[in-house]
C-alpha cells in the first residue's frame, strides 16, 4: 500500500464535532485506535457551532448540561449563568478540544458526503466534499438530532432582495436589524429565544405563526456561587442521581397525579413551576404526559397566564396554543409573550392567511404584502434523521439508507442499523435522545459504542450489526411506548411532521431509565440481538 494510501486508512471514522464526535475521539483513542473525526464547520461544537442566533441558550441547566466523563472537568469549569448562552457553551467545547487535545484528529471545513460499506474487505469507504476517500473499519455518526435546517421552499426567496437568515444557520459576525422591518416565520423555541431580541432592535417585527407553543419563562439567572458549590462538593452522586430520571436532569418529579388532586393543589404547584420558571414545569404531576385530562388542566393554566401577559385579546388568543401541551417540545422564554404588547411587533396567523410567496420586498400572503428588509426562517430542522439521510451511506448488498429507512427510521436501541455493519449512531432515533437532556444520552452511548467497539475489536470478530429480528421488535417498542403518552398526539417533529412527505413515525425512545438498563444487559449477554461475524 502506498503511502499516501496508508495514511487514509483508519480504525474509525466520526461525523462531526460536537459534544458527541469530541467524546467519541476521546474514548476511541483511549483504546489506541487511529481515529478521525470530520466536521463541515470550521471549529468544534456542532448544535452550538451553528445556532448563533440572537438569544441562542440552552433550556437545561448549564450545571447539568455538561460532560461528566471527567470529573476535573466539571470542577474546574465555572459556568456563570442557570442557562448558558451559546457563546459560553462554545468557549466550553472549545476548552474541552484543548484540554483533551482532540483537535489535531479533526478534519474541520469538510463535509462528508457518502459512506460506502465494502463487503470483500469488510471496510468503509468515506468521501468528502473535497474530493478524497478516507476508508476505516468503523464508521461513527455523531451528526446531531437538530442539525439539518429546514428552509420551507416558499417560491420566491431566490428574488428576494433584503438579507434572509436561518437560526440554525446563522452568520458568524453579529447581525444588526437596528432600524429595520424584520419578520420572522416560526415559532418554536428558536423563535420565541430571539424574537424579544430581534424586537429591541427592529423598528418593525412581524411575526408569521403556523402554529402557537407552549413557553414557560426560564428565570435565568447568574449562578448562585453557594447552590454551585454544593452541586460540586457531590458532583458525581449528583449526576448519578439524575441519571435515574426521565429527562436525566434534576426536574424535581413530583409523583402525584395532577387528577388525583384538588384544582386548588394542582394550581399552587403550577404556580410554583412557573415562578421557579424552564422545563421543570412539565415534572409537576406524573400523569401530564401520559393522560389528556391532565395534561389540559396544565396546558389551561398556561394559556391564562399568556391571556394575563398579553394585553390585546385578540393577539392572546393567538397566541394561546390549541393542543396539548408538551407533545411539541415545550419552549422555555425570556419576554416571548409580553413582547406582542409592543407596538411595533404583531403576528399573523398563516393558517388565516397563508403565505404564498416571496417577493423581491417581502413577503406575500393571500390578503397583502408585509415589506420588510429581512427574513428570519426560525423553521426548525429535518430532525433525528435529515443529517444521517443527507450522506449517502450504503450498507451490505449497496442498499441506501434512504431506502431501509423508506417509512420511517429503523434501528435497535437507536444506535445500529440492520444491514449497516460497523456503523454507529450516537443519539440516533429509537433511542430518548431528544427526550432528554442531551449529554448524559450522548455520554451513554457514546460509552456503549466505546465498549461494542473495544469487543468487537478484541480480535475475534470483523463486523456487528444489528440483527433484522430485533431490530423490527425495537421499532415496535418504541411505538408502543411512545403510544401510551402523549407525544405522538401532535404534529412535532419529533414524528417528521413539520417536514412535507415525511413518513409519520415517533422516532425518540421514551423510556430512560430501563432503556439504560436495556443496553447494558444486551453488551452483559454477549450483544444480544446484534449479529457478530468472526
Ligand atoms: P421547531 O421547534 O421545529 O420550530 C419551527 C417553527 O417553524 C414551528 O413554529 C413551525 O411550525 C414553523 N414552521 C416550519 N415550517 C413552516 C412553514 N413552512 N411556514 C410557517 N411556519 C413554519 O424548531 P426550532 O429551531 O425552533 O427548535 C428546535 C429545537 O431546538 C427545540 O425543540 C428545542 O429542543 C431546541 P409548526 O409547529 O411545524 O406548525
Amino acid at each position: 500500500m502506498s503511502e499516501e494510501a496508508e495514511a487514509n486508512q483508519y480504525d474509525s471514522i466520526v461525523v462531526g464535532a460536537g459534544f458527541g464526535g469530541l467524546y467519541m475521539l476521546h474514548r476511541l483513542r483511549k483504546l489506541g485506535q487511529r481515529v478521525l473525526v470530520i466536521e463541515a464547520g470550521d471549529g468544534p461544537g456542532g448544535t452550538w457551532y451553528w445556532n448563533r442566533y440572537p438569544g441562542a441558550r440552552c433550556d437545561i441547566q448549564s450545571l447539568e448540561y455538561s460532560y461528566q466523563f471527567s470529573d476535573e472537568l466539571q470542577q474546574e469549569w465555572e459556568w456563570s449563568e442557570r442557562y448558558a448562552t451559546q457563546p459560553e457553551l462554545l468557549r466550553y467545547i472549545n476548552h474541552v478540544a484543548d484540554r483533551f487535545d482532540l483537535r489535531r484528529d479533526i478534519l474541520f471545513n469538510t463535509r462528508v458526503t457518502g459512506a460506502r460499506y465494502d463487503e470483500a474487505d469488510q471496510r468503509w469507504t468515506v468521501t468528502t466534499d473535497d474530493g478524497q476517500a478516507r476508508s476505516a473499519r468503523f464508521v461513527i455518526m455523531a451528526t446531531g438530532c437538530l442539525s439539518s435546517a429546514n428552509v420551507p421552499a416558499i417560491p420566491g426567496l431566490a428574488g428576494f432582495q433584503g438579507d434572509w437568515y436561518h437560526t440554525g444557520r446563522w452568520p458568524h459576525e453579529p447581525v444588526d436589524f437596528t432600524g429595520k422591518r424584520v419578520a420572522v416565520i416560526g415559532t418554536g423555541s428558536s423563535a420565541i429565544q430571539s424574537i424579544p431580541l430581534i424586537a429591541r432592535q427592529a423598528s418593525e417585527l412581524t411575526v408569521f405563526q403556523r402554529t402557537a407553543n407552549y413557553s414557560i419563562p426560564a428565570r435565568n439567572a447568574l449562578l448562585d456561587p453557594v447552590e454551585v458549590k454544593a452541586v460540586k462538593a457531590r458532583y458525581p452522586t449528583y449526576r448519578a442521581e439524575n441519571r435515574e430520571t426521565a429527562f436525566h436532569a434534576d426536574f424535581g418529579y413530583n409523583e402525584l397525579n395532577a387528577l388525583d388532586v384538588s384544582a386548588e393543589v394542582r394550581d399552587a404547584e403550577y404556580e410554583r413551576r412557573w415562578a421557579m420558571g424552564g422545563l421543570p414545569f412539565l415534572a409537576a404531576f406524573a400523569d401530564l404526559m401520559f393522560d389528556e385530562r391532565a395534561n389540559k388542566t396544565a396546558a389551561d393554566f398556561i394559556r391564562r397566564k399568556i391571556r394575563e401577559i398579553v394585553s390585546d385579546p385578540a393577539t392572546a388568543e393567538l397566541l394561546s396554543p390549541k393542543g396539548l401541551v408538551g407533545c411539541k417540545r415545550l419552549c422555555v422564554d425570556t419576554d416571548y409573550y409580553a413582547t406582542f404588547n409592543l407596538a411595533h411587533v404583531s403576528l399573523v396567523d398563516v393558517n388565516a392567511d397563508p403565505i404564498q410567496a416571496i417577493t423581491s420586498r417581502g413577503i406575500r400572503t393571500e390578503t397583502r404584502e408585509y415589506e420588510v428588509d429581512a427574513i428570519v426562517f426560525a423553521t426548525g430542522f429535518d430532525a433525528m434523521t435529515g443529517a444521517i439521510t443527507k450522506v449517502d451511506i450504503r450498507g451490505r448488498n449497496g442498499q441506501r439508507i434512504q431506502d431501509a429507512w423508506e417509512e420511517g427510521p429503523k434501528t435497535y436501541l437507536g444506535l445500529s442499523v440492520n444491514g449497516f455493519p460497523n456503523l454507529f449512531l450516537i443519539t440516533g432515533p429509537g433511542s430518548p435522545s431528544v427526550l432528554t437532556n442531551m449529554l448524559p444520552s450522548i455520554e451513554h452511548h457514546v460509552d456503549w459504542i466505546a465498549d461494542c467497539i473495544e469487543h468487537v475489536s478484541s480480535g475475534r470478530f470483523v463486523s456487528i450489526e444489528a440483527e433484522a429480528d430485533a431490530q423490527e421488535n425495537w421499532v415496535t417498542h418504541v411505538n408502543e411506548v411512545g403510544n401510551t403518552s402523549v407525544y405522538p398526539r401532535c404534529n412535532s417533529w419529533y414524528l417528521g411532521a413539520n417536514i412535507p412527505g415525511k413518513p409519520r413515525v415517533f422516532m425518540p425512545y421514551l423510556g430512560f431509565p430501563p432503556y439504560a438498563e436495556k443496553c447494558r444487559e444486551v453488551a452483559d449477554r454477549g450483544y444480544v440481538g446484534f449479529r457478530l461475524i468472526a
